[in-house]
């Protein structure tokens, strides 16, 4: 069936041949939904997967996400007029003082392959560039990552910010990255801690279920 074939040629990462076929589904009115949900997302889920399992690694989930980010790009207009909503916001970012992006950056293609909009804040942000962008963008989620244990006291200051602003039953801090651990996030009185970015993403998606 086309929508496997399109979650199976996802994960090979051939972004001409992923287009190719997302093209073709529209032409047969497959909805866009299903497109969207039972090919991109299910074709990505499985490289979630994989990788938590450590039976594929960074590249080929970059090489997967690459055609997942052109395929999206295909569908997003289509979704917008069909109404189809996305499944929550987040805003995620590495932490002020800390420059690392790589496992950020696997944690928003993770939550972008769950349906979320991300709204990615780069790196070295600040604790009021994270609870700013999550008024003005309406996020149930912060995410925070951190690779160096001098930057990680900035999460306590995240969730200090996110209560003061009177967030707290609102918006959840989730955690993660080299520096930090679950003992870590009870310390800091944070939401959440995972180990990896498709675990991020399957929490995120909890959350808001
Ligand atoms: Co830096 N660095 N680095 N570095 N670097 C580490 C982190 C370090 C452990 C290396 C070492 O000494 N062994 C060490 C930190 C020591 C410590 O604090 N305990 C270190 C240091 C010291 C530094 C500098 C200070 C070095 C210097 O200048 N003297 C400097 C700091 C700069 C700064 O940030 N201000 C620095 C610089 C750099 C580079 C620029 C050269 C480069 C970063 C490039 C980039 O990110 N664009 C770099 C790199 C590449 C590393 C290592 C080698 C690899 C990090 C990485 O990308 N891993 C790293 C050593 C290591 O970790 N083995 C190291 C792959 C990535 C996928 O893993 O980000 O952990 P990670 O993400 C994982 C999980 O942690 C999780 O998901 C991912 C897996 O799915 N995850 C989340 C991450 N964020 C999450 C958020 C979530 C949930 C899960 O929820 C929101």
């Amino acid at each position: 069936m086309l929508l496997e074939e399109i979650a199976s040629t996802l994960q090979t990462g051939n972004c001409r041949k992923v287009k190719e076929l997302v093209n073709q589904a529209i032409e047969e009115k497959i909805p866009v939904r299903d497109i969207l949900e039972k090919g991109l997302i299910a074709g990505m889920d499985v490289i979630g997967e994989k990788f938590k399992k450590n039976e594929i690694f960074i590249p080929e989930v970059l090489i997967a996400a690459r055609a997942m980010n052109q395929a999206l790009e295909i569908v997003k207009p289509l979704l917008k007029e069909s109404g189809v909503k996305e499944k929550g916001r987040a805003c995620i970012g590495t932490v002020q003082g800390d420059l690392h992006d790589i496992g950020k950056n696997l944690v928003k293609i993770m939550l972008e392959s769950k349906g979320f909009e991300v709204i990615d804040l780069g790196t070295d942000v600040s604790p009021e560039t994270f609870v700013k962008a999550a008024i003005e963008n309406d996020c149930s989620i912060i995410g925070c990552s951190a690779l160096l244990t001098t930057t990680r006291p900035v999460m306590q200051d995240v969730v200090k910010a996110v209560e003061a602003a009177g967030l707290k039953d609102k918006v959840k801090v989730m955690i993660g990255g080299a520096a930090v651990s679950d003992d870590f996030r009870e310390q800091i009185g944070a939401d959440r801690y995972t180990t990896d970015a498709a675990t991020a993403a399957d929490a995120a998606l909890a959350y808001i279920a």
